[in-house]
């Protein structure tokens, strides 16, 4: 598993516990990936790992940012699978052995999915959410992607599809978006679970609205051309 932290501080904690006990996948390895040394998150992690040895400290050495700290950890999961969750609580721990079944049963990408039967968005700007929304649906109706949440970030990558695929997203997290075009566009394997995305209730959200956008649109017009036969530049 790969959990991107800036200063989450505490907050980290019911992540890191639920994400470790609430699952049955074994052996795991949970990568919190940091971007420097004075993260407050750090300290707390590193007395946690006394209770609970599947936490490592992985240092992202592509650059700050979350899409260099999901690079890096990605780059540095050794497992087959490599699940991506956020710090801040925000992800359900309880929907990650339903994903993982999937992808043993050959899945590349297995997404959380909030605009499901039984997903849910709990919080969180009213725009960011309205236009999640529209994006993963109408890639669904539109573009035919078999998933209905194109670019929530909780999400279950095979090491398969991240060895085939350069990472080319440069903003935030639109690198989910990405990878699952790249995946539905390479005729690699997209399914869902339901899952409830709540927003932070401690810290700062640090979402880019308008700075990511022209990023996701690209990957998003890619995702829509993949049925009509056009391939990822
Ligand atoms: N390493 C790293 N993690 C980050 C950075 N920005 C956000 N994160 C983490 O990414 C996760 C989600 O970030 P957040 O700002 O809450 O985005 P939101 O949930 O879309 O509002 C949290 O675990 C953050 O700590 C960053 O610049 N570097
Ligand atoms: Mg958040």
């Amino acid at each position: 598993m790969v959990v991107p932290v800036y200063n989450e501080g505490e907050n980290v904690v019911p992540t890191l516990r639920g994400v470790i006990e609430r699952t049955h996948t074994r052996p795991l390895e949970v990568l919190v990936v940091y971007d420097f040394d004075a993260d407050t998150t750090v300290p707390v992690v590193e007395r946690l790992q006394a209770e609970l040895p599947e936490l490592r400290l992985h240092r992202n050495d592509v650059g700050r940012g979350v899409v260099n700290a999901l690079k890096s950890g990605l780059a540095a999961a050794g497992a087959p699978f490599v699940l991506v969750t956020m710090g801040d609580a925000s992800d359900d721990p309880g929907d990650i052995d339903a994903m993982y079944a999937l992808a043993h049963g050959g899945a590349d990408v297995v997404a959380g999915s909030r605009y499901v039967k039984g997903g849910h968005q709990v919080g969180g700007p009213l725009l960011k959410r309205t236009m999640s929304r529209i994006a993963g649906l109408s890639l669904h109706w539109l573009g035919g992607l078999p998933i209905h949440d194109a670019t929530s970030n909780y999400r279950l990558y095979s090491k398969r599809l991240l060895q085939r695929v350069t990472i080319e997203s440069t903003g935030g997290f639109e690198l989910g978006l990405e990878l699952t075009v790249k995946a539905y566009a390479l005729g690699m394997r997209v399914a869902e679970v339901p899952t409830t995305w709540r927003d932070r209730t401690a810290g700062q959200s640090r979402f880019q609205l308008w700075k990511w956008l022209p990023r996701y649109l690209r990957w998003y017009w890619v995702g829509i051309g993949v049925r009509f036969g056009r391939m990822p530049g």
